[in-house]
């Protein structure tokens, strides 16, 4: 089964890893969606820390992970998700019920979030180190 999961993955995480490695278990082929510079700066009006390129690079190179390519854009799930041949797309429970209009294209599976660590934490943290 073809899973395909969604996300920026900057500074990336413990958090990360879990969700990558148990969408990849419950398919056994994971194909990640990486937002681009551009998609992550519309989205939260800041540029990632790491650059695209690195965040393709560090999920390429991780044994959960089968294939990455970058996401353009919000809008074109159904279409990365046809082209992929995905059977289920898995998500964070950050995103409950805001892909529920993708159920007649593949399964659309949410995962409970890793508590206590993100990214913008993470940020804020080493921002206010001495
Ligand atoms: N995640 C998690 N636990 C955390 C932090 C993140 O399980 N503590 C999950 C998120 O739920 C998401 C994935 O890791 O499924 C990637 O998280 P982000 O990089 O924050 O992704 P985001 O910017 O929310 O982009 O179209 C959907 C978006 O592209 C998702």
């Amino acid at each position: 089964m073809r899973i395909i999961t969604f996300g920026t993955f900057d500074v990336f995480h413990v958090g990360h890893v879990n969700i990558l490695e148990r969408a990849r278990a419950l398919g056994g082929h994971l194909i990640v969606g990486v937002s681009s510079d551009a998609l992550n700066f519309s989205k939260k009006a800041r540029n990632p820390i790491y650059s695209q390129e690195d965040r393709i690079h560090i999920l390429k190179s991780l044994r959960c992970v089968d294939e990455v390519f970058v996401e353009e854009s919000l809008e074109l799930k159904a279409q990365y998700i046809t082209e992929h041949n995905a059977d289920m797309l898995v998500m964070g429970d950050d995103w409950e019920g805001k892909f529920d209009h993708l159920k007649h294209l593949c399964e659309v599976v949410y995962l409970p979030r890793t508590p206590s660590v993100s990214t913008t934490e993470t940020i804020e943290v080493v921002k206010n180190l001495k």
